[in-house]
């Protein structure tokens, strides 16, 4: 049985679930300010309710139970180092689902043993969502140039960090897709930046979400700019996104008296990135692929020899929204 009295008259009329207030693609009719503000409820008999505005509304007690009950825990599961044991790693050829699933929940996926031909990492994004295309293109490829404009086209390592946080909205995703990997080196490194931030001391999460840093990144036709706080937390006080980028951070603009405070706090979050404890590591082979999700789970890579071997990869950003929406369906 289903306590009535407990829910608020406002919550109840709001919720009136007949045709007249609730349009059959699920979508509310009943504009919600047009209620009353001293609406109440003048009579009840089991889940039929009667109020002060003359409407009447019968309820499914299963519904009104599974929508009284506080907040679902997330999903999300936070790892380290251990993960390294249990990769979540899928063939490409089987069921999206499973990776969806392993993104939502560990924030990254491996699959293996995919198509070696260019765009797959795009036509991968499709199989759940939409490509966001930027101004590195609908897809970039990741190899050593000539005069290259952003580190990431050299064979230098790079250490963790996150994509585009010089962009507004940042991607929430993105993939890259392997389509040569013979160089020496050049494997790449993820962290769970949420489970790192959860054993960075308070005070230095404090400093991380309170004092934005801005990002930047430019060149001939481009320029970026962004600011954000390398910690956001969400309505629950649970850190939700991670900003990290050395190499496109513009000089910290911090009141005086903060500017120490803060370097220590960031080189303690930035350091314990880069430590064992927390980082995974692999080797991509030609027709592997990886996505991560860009605010939660940063990546990196060691360097490798730009002769005698070849390293190309190609990334594409995506979104989680879309992500989450394939998962849903495909759960239903
Ligand atoms: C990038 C990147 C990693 C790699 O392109 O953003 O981080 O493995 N690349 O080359
Ligand atoms: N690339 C690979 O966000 C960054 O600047 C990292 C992004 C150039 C699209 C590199
Ligand atoms: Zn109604
Ligand atoms: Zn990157």
């Amino acid at each position: 049985m289903v306590d009535i009295a407990r829910f608020h008259p406002l919550w109840l009329r709001d919720n009136c679930p007949c045709p007249d207030c609730r349009h059959e693609s699920g979508q509310r009719l009943l504009d919600t300010r047009s209620l009353p503000d001293d609406l109440s409820v003048v009579a009840v008999d089991g889940t039929t309710v009667t109020f002060s505005d003359g409407h009447t509304s019968t309820f499914d007690a299963e519904w009104l139970r599974a929508h009284s009950a506080p907040p679902e825990p997330r999903r999300r599961r936070l790892w380290d180092a251990r993960l390294q044991n249990g990769l979540p790693v899928f063939p490409y050829d089987g069921p999206l689902r499973d990776w969806l699933a392993a993104v939502d929940e560990l924030g990254f996926a491996i699959l293996t043993g995919g198509p070696k031909e260019p765009e797959t990492v795009t036509r991968t994004a499709e199989l759940f969502g939409f490509v966001r295309e930027t101004n590195y293109g609908r897809l970039f490829d990741v190899k050593t140039v000539v005069n290259p404009k952003n580190l990431a086209y050299t064979g230098l390592g790079l250490g963790a960090h996150t994509d585009n946080p010089y962009r507004e909205p940042t991607p929430t995703l993105q993939l890259l897709h392997c389509l040569a990997s013979s160089a020496d080196g050049g494997e790449n490194t993820l962290v769970d930046g949420f489970r790192v931030a959860q054993d960075l001391p308070r005070e230095d999460v404090e400093l991380l979400v309170r004092w934005p840093v801005r990002f930047r990144y430019a060149d001939a036709d481009t320029e970026l700019d962004a600011e954000t706080p390398v910690l956001s937390l969400d309505a629950r006080g649970d850190v939700c996104a991670v900003h990290y980028n050395t190499r496109s951070a513009r000089p910290f603009r911090l009141p005086d008296d903060v500017v120490g405070p803060y370097y220590a706090a960031y080189q303690r979050f930035g350091r314990m990135l880069e430590a064992p404890e927390y980082r995974i590591q692999f080797k991509l082979e030609a027709g592997d692929l990886f996505i991560v999700d860009n605010l939660r789970v940063l990546h990196g890579r060691t360097a490798y020899a730009p002769t005698g071997g070849e390293r190309h990869l190609q990334g594409c950003y995506a979104d989680r929204d879309a992500l989450r929406s394939k998962l849903a369906v495909l759960s239903r």
